[in-house]
């Protein structure tokens, strides 16, 4: 993949860049993305039944067993040079704000600072009531994962309701102190890049067009065609594993 020298002294030059992440990013990790294959999440489980506030209130079992599958798959994977790319660009560039859709903690395993996570966290899980976080003892050690594996959610130590997964489920909103923060991190950057992203759920979504409305450039890493092509800058096809060390050595 040739990137354009163009590209490279906007990025030398640039007081801020932000940079959304998705699916696509831990993929080289072994996790499964959301769409698009066979393998992919909502392929093979229906969203409805385990990712939103009335399939939790039906069945907290089935939820909670089916987020505890993901945990471990999220614990027992490694990031990957991707993850450990964008740790470098927030070393060289002047200011990089990294906003992610991930609900793994690869970011921060690779060490990245500061990661907005606008669909929460598998780790940090919360009373359904009154919201007292919840702790995994530190201990742990992933299981093998067992899809489909029912598993009754632990009890609030503060009230005696039930725990629930610490992500953001279809039709709740984005905490609001990280939606804020990435909204202005995309309205107040000279350079937006998604990387792995369908860019198919909102409002994380729309945080390209805020930053192409106030003039910032636009880039795209992701190994296959989004349709947001014709509003980008620049449309780098290929793996985020390859495309953002490379991006790296050309800094
Ligand atoms: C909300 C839970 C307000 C955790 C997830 C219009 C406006 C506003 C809202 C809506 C709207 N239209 C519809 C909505 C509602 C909904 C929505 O957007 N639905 C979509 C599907 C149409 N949005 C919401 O409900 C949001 N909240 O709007 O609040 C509100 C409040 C009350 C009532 C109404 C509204 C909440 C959204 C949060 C949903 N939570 N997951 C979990 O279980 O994980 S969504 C899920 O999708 C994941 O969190 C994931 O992060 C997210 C985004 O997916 P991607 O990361 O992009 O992954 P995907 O698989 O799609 O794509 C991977 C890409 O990587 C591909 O393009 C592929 O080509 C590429 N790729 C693969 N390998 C590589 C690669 N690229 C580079 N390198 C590689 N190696
Ligand atoms: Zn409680």
């Amino acid at each position: 993949m040739r990137i354009a020298e163009q590209l490279i002294e906007s990025l030398r030059t640039a007081d801020r860049v932000t940079m959304l992440t998705g699916a696509g990013l831990s993929a080289e990790s072994g996790l499964a993305t959301f769409r698009g294959k066979a393998t992919s999440i909502w392929e093979n489980f229906n969203p409805m039944d385990v990712a939103t506030p009335h399939a939790f209130e039906q069945d907290p079992e089935l939820v909670w067993g089916w987020y505890e599958w993901r945990r471990m798959q999220a614990m027992r994977a490694q990031p990957n040079d991707g993850h450990r790319a964008i740790t470098a660009l927030q070393g060289k560039l002047r200011q990089l704000s990294l906003v992610t859709q991930n609900v793994d903690d690869l970011h921060e395993r690779a060490g990245s600072h500061f990661v907005r996570h606008l669909h929460g966290t598998l780790q940090h899980p919360r009373c359904a009531a009154c919201g007292q976080p919840h702790e995994f003892p530190s201990s742990e050690i992933p299981n093998e994962p067992a899809a489909g594996r029912r598993i009754e959610p632990p009890r609030c130590t503060r009230c005696g309701s039930r725990v629930r997964p610490g992500v953001v489920w279809f039709g709740e909103s984005i905490p609001r102190r990280e939606w804020e923060a990435a909204e202005q991190s995309a309205r107040l950057c000279d350079v937006f890049f998604c990387v792995g992203t369908s860019g198919l759920v909102e409002p994380a979504a729309s945080l390209v067009h805020f930053a192409r409305e106030e003039g910032a450039l636009t880039v795209q890493i992701n190994t296959e065609s989004t349709g947001l092509e014709d509003r980008l800058s620049y449309d780098l096809r290929g793996s985020a594993g390859i495309i953002l060390p490379e991006l790296v050595c050309r800094l």
